[in-house]
C-alpha cells in the first residue's frame, strides 16, 4: 500500500470566489491559476463540520467536461491530506448531477459507509473546452447544494486563507478503471473507490417509474422517440435507462457520447442550442415536412436540465412541471399515495399555481436555484419542483433531474395511451398540453436573455427599475405611454423569500412588476455567468379564455414584450438591440 504524506502549503486569498447560483464558475484559465482550484477546495473544507470531513466518505465527479480530470486528482490529494477517510469516483469521473444527489443518499459502500458530501464539478450548461468554462459546487448530505449559509462561509474562507493542505506524493489514481486503491497516510488509510457511473441512478429510477409501461409505450410501432445529450453526461445514462432497460433503438439517442467540450455546442437544452434535436422534431426552419418522432428531449451538460418536445411542439419548462404534478398521482407509481405539495422559482410562470389551487396542494414559490427546494422536501413539505430554466424534479433526490422528467413525461404518456396503444392514432404531446390549457387556462410565457452584457451598464439598469418602482402611477404612465393594450401594474417589489423551515431570508431575488390581469414582468441578474453580466427577462400573462389559448406566444405578448423593453430601457443601457437568446 503506497504511503502519502501531508504538505502543508502557504497561499494567499484570490479575488472573485463567491459561488453563484449553483457554485462557482469562471473561463478554465482562472481554474487553472496557482492554487485558484485548492483555495477554493480547502475552504469549503474549512466551511464544513469537522466530522464531514475527518473520517468522512466523498464523492468527487461531475459531467466530464474539460480540466475535470486534473481537478479530480488535485481534489483527491486533498481529500486525503484534509483526513477524509475515502473518496468515490464515478468512472472516468463522470456522475451527472442528480447521480451525485442519488449517490450521497442512496449508495452504501461495501464497509456500510456513506457520502457525507460531494464536490460536483461542472458548469452546468455552459460550454467545456480550454477556452471555456469550468465549475466546482459542493453538495451536503442531504444530496442537494450547500444552503447559503455554508455558501457563504466558504467565500469568507476564500478572503481569508493562508494555508492548504494536499499530499503531494499520493500517486494519482486511475480513474478509468472500477475499483478501490487504498494508500496509508498520517491519519490512517484512505481509500479512492471508482464505480460504475449509472448503478445507483438506474436502480432508483426503477423505484421511481414502471418500467413495463414504459416498455410497452417505446415498442408501439406507433411510437418514436429521440434523445439529445448535447454531448453531456446524460449520454452515460441514456444509453442504459433508453435502449438497455427500456428497449428504444439505439438510433433514438443522438450526441450520447460525452465529450470534454461537448463537441464544441453550448450544451443548453432549448431550442437555440439543441439544433439537432430541434430539426428533426420538426422545429427548425429548413426541418423535414415528413414523418417526424412523436416525442424528443434534451439535457444540458451536467443532465439536470430538460427539455421536452412532441412532433413539431415546444412544451415550455413552466407548463412542463404543471403538466407533471397535474399527472403524478395516476401515471407514476412513486407518488401513488399522493403530493405532498409543489413549489416553483419564482420566475417561473404560474402554471403550476393552478394546478396547485385545482388539486388543493401545498404550494410555494422561493428564489431561483435549487437549493431552495431542498429545505421543503427535507421537512416533507414537497414533492414535485420545477424552474422555467429547464428544470424539474421531485423529492426522490436534492437536485433537478433532467431523466427523470424525461421518464415522467413518458410514464404520462404510457398512462394517456395504455388502452390505446394499437389505437388509430397515440395521444401526444401536443394533446396532452392542450388538454391542460383547457383544464386550467394557459400561461403565455417567454425569457429574453442579455448575455455577457457590461456589468456595470447591467446594474444601472436594475438601479433604475427598483427606483422606478417607488411610484406605481408614474410607472402606469410610462406604461400606457407605451401601450394601450396592457393593463396597470399593482404591485412592483424585489423578491424576497423568508424560508418557512429554517427562517432564513434571501433578499433581493429579483425585480417584480406584477399587473392587474395576472401578467407579470420580472427582472434578474444571471448568477452563473462566467463573464459580464447576464441580465434575465421573464415575461408572463395568464388566459383564461379558452378561446384564447391558441394563439402563437410570441404574438400574444408582444405588448407585454414592448412595454418591458421600454420601461426598462434595455437598449439605452446596454446597447443592445436584441436578446442573445429567446426561450
Ligand atoms: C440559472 C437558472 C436557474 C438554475 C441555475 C442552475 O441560474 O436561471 O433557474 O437553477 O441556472 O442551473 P441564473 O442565476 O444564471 O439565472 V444549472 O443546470 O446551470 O446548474
Ligand atoms: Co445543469
Amino acid at each position: 500500500m503506497a504511503i502519502f504524506k501531508v504538505n502543508r502549503k502557504e497561499t494567499a486569498p484570490i479575488d472573485g470566489q463567491k459561488p453563484g447560483t449553483s457554485g462557482l464558475r469562471k473561463k478554465v484559465v482562472v481554474f487553472k491559476q496557482p492554487n485558484y482550484l485548492h483555495n477554493f477546495v480547502q475552504s469549503t473544507f474549512n466551511a464544513l463540520a469537522t466530522d464531514k470531513v475527518k473520517g468522512a466518505t466523498i464523492v468527487v465527479s461531475g459531467d466530464g467536461r474539460y480540466f475535470s480530470k486534473d481537478a479530480i486528482q488535485i481534489i483527491v490529494k486533498m481529500a486525503a491530506a484534509n483526513g477524509v477517510r475515502r473518496v468515490w469516483v464515478g468512472k472516468d469521473g463522470l456522475l451527472s448531477t442528480p447521480a451525485v444527489s442519488a449517490v450521497i443518499r442512496e449508495r452504501v459502500g461495501a464497509d456500510g459507509s456513506k457520502a457525507s458530501g460531494a464536490f460536483i464539478l461542472t458548469a452546468s450548461h455552459n460550454p467545456g473546452g480550454p477556452h471555456e468554462d469550468f465549475g466546482i459546487k459542493y453538495n451536503m448530505e442531504n444530496g442537494g447544494p450547500a444552503p447559503e449559509a455554508i455558501t457563504d462561509k466558504i467565500y469568507a474562507n476564500t478572503k481569508t486563507i493562508k494555508e492548504y493542505f494536499i499530499a503531494e506524493d499520493l500517486p494519482d489514481v486511475d480513474i478509468s478503471t472500477i475499483g478501490v486503491t487504498s494508500f496509508s497516510g498520517p491519519e490512517g488509510n484512505f481509500d479512492v473507490d471508482v464505480f460504475d457511473s449509472a448503478e445507483d441512478y438506474v436502480k432508483l429510477m426503477k423505484t421511481i417509474f414502471d418500467f413495463q409501461s414504459i416498455q410497452k409505450l417505446l415498442s408501439s410501432p406507433k411510437f418514436s422517440f429521440c434523445y439529445d445529450a448535447l454531448h453531456g453526461v446524460a449520454g452515460a445514462y441514456a444509453n442504459r435507462i433508453f435502449v438497455e432497460e427500456l428497449g428504444a433503438k439505439e438510433s433514438s439517442l443522438i450526441n450520447c457520447t460525452p465529450k470534454e467540450d461537448f463537441g464544441g455546442g453550448h450544451p443548453d437544452p432549448n431550442l437555440t442550442y439543441a439544433k439537432e434535436l430541434v430539426a428533426r422534431m420538426g422545429l427548425g426552419k429548413s426541418s423535414p415536412q415528413g414523418e417526424v418522432p412523436e416525442f424528443g428531449a434534451a439535457a444540458d451538460g451536467d443532465a439536470d436540465r430538460n427539455m421536452i418536445l412532441g412532433k413539431r411542439f415546444f412544451v415550455t419548462p413552466s407548463d412542463s412541471v404543471a403538466i407533471i404534478a397535474a399527472n403524478a398521482v395516476q401515471a407514476i407509481p412513486y407518488f401513488a399515495s399522493g403530493l405532498k405539495g409543489v413549489a416553483r422559482s419564482m420566475p417561473t410562470s404560474a402554471a403550476l399555481d393552478v394546478v396547485a389551487k385545482n388539486l388543493n396542494l401545498k404550494f410555494f414559490e422561493v428564489p431561483t436555484g435549487w437549493k431552495f427546494f431542498g429545505n421543503l422536501m427535507d421537512a416533507g413539505l414537497c414533492s414535485v419542483c420545477g424552474e422555467e430554466s429547464f428544470g424539474t424534479g421531485s423529492d426522490h433526490i436534492r437536485e433537478k433531474d433532467g431523466i427523470w422528467a424525461v421518464l415522467a413525461w413518458l410514464s404520462i404518456l404510457a398512462f394517456k395511451n395504455k388502452d390505446n396503444i394499437n389505437g388509430e392514432s397515440l395521444v401526444s404531446v401536443e394533446d396532452i398540453v392542450r388538454q391542460h390549457w383547457a383544464t386550467y387556462g394557459r400561461h403565455y410565457y417567454t425569457r429574453y436573455d442579455y448575455e455577457n452584457v457590461d456589468a456595470a451598464a447591467a446594474k444601472e439598469l436594475m438601479a433604475n427599475l427598483v427606483k422606478l418602482q417607488a411610484s406605481l402611477p408614474e410607472v402606469n404612465k410610462i406604461i400606457s405611454g407605451i401601450r394601450s393594450d396592457v393593463s396597470n401594474v399593482v404591485e412592483a417589489d424585489e423578491f424576497e423569500y423568508k424560508d418557512p423551515v429554517d427562517g432564513s431570508v434571501s433578499k433581493h431575488q429579483g425585480i417584480r412588476y406584477l399587473f392587474a390581469d395576472g401578467s407579470r414582468l420580472v427582472f434578474r441578474l444571471s448568477g452563473t455567468g462566467s463573464e459580464g453580466a447576464t441580465i434575465r427577462l421573464y415575461i408572463e400573462q395568464y388566459e383564461k379564455d379558452s378561446s384564447n389559448i391558441g394563439r402563437d406566444s410570441q404574438d400574444a405578448l408582444a405588448p407585454l414584450v414592448d412595454v418591458a423593453l421600454k420601461l426598462s430601457k434595455m437598449q439605452e443601457f446596454t446597447g443592445r438591440s436584441a436578446p442573445t437568446v429567446i426561450t
